[in-house]
């Protein structure tokens, strides 16, 4: 089975009922996964509740509804009337309809997945996981529709927007099988967990037809743990350049234009690029090219050494993953997949485009506030306090499992994860806060924010490619004893969020901590802290966060400011 794939639009909020069908037994699970959910809809704007990550999973037998409200940040800010064409999502019909909110913030590839604390990665590898793409006026998914604001990016015709013949999710993943073809985890590991078998779209080795044109290809790593560093190879072992349009599903301001490898992507990271399989890159009919991973990973916390293009075509003796992961075929004709049985033909042309300027870059400014997070490993062994006196967790959690893996807020102590336990807060929207996250020496993480993307600014002593330089992420790879800087804005929504490591099994074990966001805004239930919910097969009953100092938010390491 695929993952799923949901088109929303801008104007359009979107109803999503998920019903837990899972077995009541939690035995029958084949040795891993938890039979409760919380369906997470990675950095989209939409109220904590419906963020799937508030400690609100659900039981066999019930169902949650989410409301994905397609909010445009900024709405209670910028173009607050509506009146900005590039605001807009696409009516249907040819038009637009015009939101609130700022256009720089639109977001295009976004992805969903279970968030079940403590079992996040056991749900997402069983399968728990889709991509949601968003659409906008001036990313329509259709590549002839000519107003002045659409983009015209290689997508397909046949739709009004949203079309996918030359605009195609590809779900990058890692996968380890016993021998009776059932999925294999490792439920004692805590570093993180590699698989031996490469996987695009959930299938091993696939091959795709492609027409000799350009086409957009939408890159999530969803794998559990695993970096990746993706390149195309022609024919001959060379390099096939490729253009790179969009981070964590935000645009870049400028396409960056002849790319031979992708950065390495972590955990939940989403690269957009344009590929042309024309005779522009000296390619033909009959030709093949290979997408290949050439990153050898063989522990779990960070990835090792990155292999030249020709050595990783040959495959590596210490990493299956290392080599061709998906293979493209060039065709004379493919069927449609937006209109079944129309045939589309090499012969059609390619209309799409790839404009020099794609979105407004957003300022860097001077912030209310800093912060400093650090994303460590206890090294004395005591492990984390998801535990409380009497060895409980909240939510509950494996039943001998310990929590190395901790986060530090401005310098105090550290903690892992506690769904009742809020470590930072947001007094109110609006404010402009930077950020700086830390990591450690001996390992890498994929840390996402949920809710809000941040405009990455600095990375410490390390460089900083062009492809993240000034650009909007939600997930940011700390890299080996790494640092990263970005400038980040909340608003809309109060409530109660998460910041986290996204290789899920350190998250799981327990690198994750609870946010609150307050509204100020008299009379919402937010201009207080949220209480915390505890689900229960017989319901939900609420307790009352502990609010670590560091929540205070002008508390700085050991000074109020
Ligand atoms: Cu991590």
């Amino acid at each position: 089975m695929p993952p799923f794939l949901i088109k929303g639009r801008y104007g359009e909020p979107i109803l999503t009922r998920i019903y837990n069908n899972l077995p009541v037994d939690r035995a029958i699970n084949g040795g891993f996964g938890r039979n409760e959910t919380q369906l997470h809809f990675h950095n989209a704007h939409n109220g904590a509740e419906s963020d799937g990550a508030a400690n609100v999973h659900h039981f066999p037998g019930t169902f949650y509804d989410y409301r994905w409200s397609t909010t445009l940040a900024r709405r209670d800010k910028i173009n607050t009337g509506a009146t900005e064409n590039r605001a807009s999502g696409p009516d249907g019909n040819g038009g637009l309809v015009r939101v609130a909110g700022d256009f720089r913030e639109l977001q295009g590839t976004m992805w969903a997945h279970d968030h079940r604390f403590f079992f996040t990665a056991e749900n997402v590898y069983k399968g728990n996981l889709g991509m949601i793409n968003y659409y906008s006026g001036p990313d329509r998914g259709n590549e002839v529709l000519n107003d002045g604001i659409n983009k015209r990016l290689p997508s397909g015709r046949l739709l009004d927007y949203g079309n996918t013949d030359f605009d195609v999710n590809l779900v990058v993943s890692d996968a380890a099988f016993k021998p009776n073809g059932q999925l294999f985890f490792d439920i004692f590991e805590i570093d993180g967990f590699l698989g031996d078998v490469p996987l695009v779209n959930f299938a091993y080795a696939p091959q795709m037809e492609v027409l000799p044109r350009k086409y957009r290809f939408r890159i999530l790593n969803a794998c559990m743990s695993r970096f990746v560093k993706l390149a195309l190879a022609k024919p001959n072992g060379q390099a096939l350049p490729f253009t790179f349009i969009a981070n964590d599903g935000n645009f870049v301001v400028n396409p960056i234009r002849n790319l031979t490898a992708l950065d390495q992507q972590g955990v939940a990271e989403r690269y957009d690029i344009v590929v042309d399989f024309s005779a522009v890159n000296g390619l033909a009919i009959g030709d093949k090219v290979k997408l290949v991973n050439r990153l050898r990973q063989t522990d779990g916390a960070l990835p090792g050494a990155e292999l030249s293009l020709s050595q990783a075509l040959f495959g590596d003796s210490s990493d299956p993953l290392v080599g061709p992961v998906l293979e493209f075929k060039i065709v004379s004709q493919v069927n449609s997949v937006d209109v079944p049985g129309v045939i589309l033909r090499a012969t059609d042309g390619d209309p799409s485009q790839v404009p020099t300027v794609l979105t407004e870059q957003i300022p860097v400014v001077s912030p209310v506030r800093t912060r400093h997070v650090e994303f460590d490993r206890q090294r004395d062994g005591s492990g984390g306090d998801s535990r409380g006196a009497n060895g409980e967790c909240t939510p509950d959690c494996p039943e001998f499992a310990e929590f190395p893996w901790v986060i530090k807020v401005n310098g105090e102590s550290a903690h892992s994860m506690n769904a009742n336990r809020i470590s930072l807060l947001i007094p109110k929207p609006g404010e402009i806060e930077h950020w700086t996250y830390k990591g450690g020496r001996d390992w890498d993480h994929p840390i996402h924010l949920h809710f809000e993307e941040g405009v990455t600014i600095d990375r410490g002593r390390d460089s900083i490619p062009n492809t993240e330089r000034l650009v909007r992420k939600d997930v940011w790879r700390l890299r080996p004893d790494g640092e990263v800087t970005f400038q980040i804005q909340f608003g809309e929504y109060g409530g109660s969020y998460v910041n986290h490591c996204h290789n899920t099994v350190h998250e799981d074990f327990a690198m994750l901590m609870r946010i609150q966001l307050l509204t100020g805004i008299t009379g919402s239930p937010q201009t207080a802290v949220t209480p915390t919910p505890n689900p229960t097969p017989d319901g939900v009953f609420f307790t009352t966060p502990e609010i670590l100092p560091e929540a205070d938010p002008n508390f700085d390491g050991g000074h109020r400011s």
